[in-house]
C-alpha cells in the first residue's frame, strides 16, 4: 500500500506533533534565500515557535537560487516537514509550519523578485553559504569575477544571485515607496551583518548608484551568530521521518538537540518573537560570533580534513579516534586562547561541550561535507586565530596543523590513492597551483602564494611557514593517521 503524503489535512502525520497554530491562518513576512537543511532545523524552528507564542504574520517564503528540490520536496507538503531531534536522550520529531511555499528562483525568477516586493516581506534572511555572495570575507568587496554578480551587473534589472536581487527589490520597493526590509545574513560568515551590508552596498554602487544613501540610511542588516549541527538529509532520514509520522515526508531534516541563536536587535521593520524559541538578543554579536567560528568551525574544518585524509567518513568516528580527538581538544583549546573573555560564557565548558556534540553518536555528520568550500571558511575559522595567536606569542602549531591538513586535502587523493573532488570554487586554481609539486614545503608555498587567501601576516612569518611545510611534510611521507600521533606527541 502506497505511503499517503503528508499534508496539513488534520488525519495526516497521526503520528507526531503538529504545529501549535493554524499555519493558514498566519501570512508571511519573511522571504528567506537558501531553503536547505540548516534553515529548516535552525531559524524555520525559531520562527514556528515565535508564532506559537505571539502570533502574527510572520511565516516564510523560502527561495532556492541553486535548484528546484527544495520546492518539490516542500510545495506539495504545504511547507511542513518533520523536524527529527536525536540526542542522548533519544529521538524525537515534530512537525514544523513556519514555512508557506517555497520558490524555485532558477524556474522562475520572477517570483522571486515578486516576493521579495511584496509589502508584507519586512525580513530577508540568508543562508545561502559562503560562497552565494561573492564577497570577500575579509576584505567586505564584491568579486566582480564571481559568475552571479558579473551576471547580474550585466542585467541588474532581471537579477538571479544574492545581491542582485536584494539591491533591485530594493529599488523597486523605494519606487513604489514600500518600505525597504531588514537583511538578516545567517551564514558563517565574520561579522555577517556589516559584511552583507558593504556587499550590498558595493553592488548598488554598480548597478543603482541613486539607491546607494537610501539604503545606507532605511535598510537594517544585524548581525547574528547561528549555531545547530544539521547534517545534509539522506533516505534514512526519509525513513525515519515515515516511521515516525506514518506518512511520505520528502522534506524532513534531523539534527542535534543543541541549537543556538545570538542576533543583533536592530530591525527597522519589525520582527517575530524569536526569543520565545530561546534566541539570545544582545547588543554586539562580534565576540559570539567569533567564538563559534573559531571554536567550533574551527575545529570542524581541522578534524574534517585530518578525518576525512584518515579514512573517517563521519564526525563522529573522528572522535573515536584517540590521537585526532585528543587534536581537536587542542584545537578547541588553542582558539579560545585568542578570545577577548566574554561575559557570562566559560570557554572551557562551551569547548567540553562541543566536544560532546561531535561525538553525537545519533547523528551522521559527513567529514566531506564539512571539507567543501575551504577556501572561503579558511580565513574566518583558522588564518585570523592563527594571526592572532602568533600576535598574542601562543603556539600556532594547532592552527599550523589544520592549515597543514587542507593543504593535505588539496592534494586531491587519500593516502591510499583514492582520488576525490575538492568541491571549492577555486579547485581549478589549486589544482594548477599544485601541478608536479610534491614535497611538504612547495605545496605550502604555493598555495600561500594563492591571491586573496593566506594574508602577509602568516605568509612572511617564518615560524608559521617552518611550522605548516613540517607538518605537511609528515603528513605526505607518514600518513594523516602517523602525523596526527606524531603532532599530538610533540
Ligand atoms: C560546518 C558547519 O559544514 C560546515 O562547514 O562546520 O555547517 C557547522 O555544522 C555549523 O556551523 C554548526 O552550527
Amino acid at each position: 500500500m502506497s505511503v499517503r503524503r503528508l499534508s496539513r489535512r488534520e488525519d495526516v502525520a497521526a503520528g507526531i506533533a503538529k504545529p501549535a497554530f493554524d499555519p493558514s491562518r498566519h501570512g508571511a513576512g519573511i522571504v528567506h534565500l537558501g531553503v536547505g537543511a540548516f534553515h529548516k532545523a535552525h531559524q524555520a524552528v525559531y520562527t514556528d515557535a515565535a508564532i506559537a507564542a505571539e502570533g502574527g504574520d510572520w511565516r516564510i517564503v523560502g527561495v532556492s537560487l541553486r535548484g528546484t528540490a527544495a520546492a518539490a520536496a516542500l510545495n506539495p507538503q504545504d511547507g511542513l516537514y518533520s523536524l527529527i531531534v536525536r540526542g542522548e536522550e533519544g529521538v524525537s520529531a515534530r512537525l514544523i509550519g513556519s514555512l508557506a511555499r517555497v520558490i524555485a528562483a532558477v524556474r522562475d525568477p520572477v517570483a522571486a523578485l515578486d516576493a521579495l516586493c511584496d509589502p508584507a516581506i519586512r525580513i530577508v534572511s540568508l543562508t545561502v553559504t559562503e560562497k552565494a555572495y561573492g564577497i570577500d570575507p575579509i576584505a567586505g568587496a564584491i568579486d566582480l569575477a564571481h559568475p552571479a554578480i558579473a551576471a547580474d551587473l550585466q542585467t541588474p534589472r532581471a537579477p538571479a544571485g544574492v545581491l542582485g536581487l536584494i539591491v533591485e527589490s530594493l529599488r523597486r520597493r523605494k519606487g513604489k515607496g514600500v518600505e525597504p526590509f531588514t537583511v538578516l545574513c545567517c551564514d558563517n560568515l565574520p561579522r555577517n551583518g556589516l559584511l552583507v551590508r558593504s556587499g550590498v552596498l558595493d553592488f548598488a554602487r554598480r548597478a543603482a548608484p541613486e539607491l546607494v544613501d537610501w539604503i545606507a540610511g532605511n535598510v537594517a542588516f544585524p548581525a547574528t551568530m547561528v549555531d545547530r549541527i544539521t547534517p545534509a538529509p539522506t533516505e534514512r532520514t526519509l525513513d525515519e521521518a515515515r516511521r515516525l509520522t506514518g506518512v511520505e515526508d520528502l522534506a524532513a531534516v534531523e539534527t542535534e538537540p543543541f541549537s543556538q541563536w545570538v542576533i543583533e536587535d536592530a530591525f527597522v521593520n519589525g520582527r517575530p518573537a524569536w526569543e520565545a524559541g530561546g534566541a539570545l538578543f544582545v547588543a554586539d554579536v562580534a565576540p559570539y560570533e567569533q567564538m563559534k567560528l573559531r571554536m567550533l568551525n574551527g575545529a570542524h574544518s581541522m578534524l574534517a580534513y585530518a578525518g576525512f585524509l584518515s579514512g573517517h567518513a563521519l564526525v563522529r568516528d573522528v572522535m573515536a579516534d584517540m590521537e585526532l580527538a585528543r587534536l581537536v581538544a587542542r584545537h578547541i583549546s588553542a582558539a579560545a586562547a585568542t578570545l577577548a573573555p566574554l561575559q557570562g560564557i566559560d570557554f572551557a565548558r562551551y569547548g567540553a561541550e562541543l566536544e560532546a556534540r561531535f561525538r553525537n553518536p545519533f547523528i551522521a555528520h559527513e567529514t566531506y561535507q564539512i571539507a567543501m568550500d575551504g577556501t572561503l571558511k579558511l580565513p574566518q575559522r583558522l588564518l585570523q586565530p592563527a594571526e592572532a595567536a602568533l600576535r598574542m606569542g601562543q603556539d600556532p602549531r594547532p592552527f599550523a596543523f589544520a592549515l597543514a591538513a587542507w593543504m593535505r586535502y588539496c592534494c586531491g587523493t587519500t593516502d591510499k590513492g583514492e582520488a576525490y573532488a575538492l568541491r571549492d570554487p577555486r579547485e581549478a586554481e589549486i589544482r594548477s597551483a599544485l601541478e608536479g609539486a610534491c614535497q611538504g614545503v612547495e605545496i605550502s608555498d604555493r598555495l600561500h602564494a594563492l591571491p586573496n587567501l593566506i594574508g602577509l601576516a602568516l605568509s612572511r612569518n617564518s615560524h608559521w611557514r617552518n611550522e605548516v611545510a613540517s607538518a605537511l611534510d609528515a603528513m605526505l611521507r607518514l600518513g594523516v593517521p602517523a602525523a596526527a600521533r606524531a603532532a599530538i606527541a610533540a
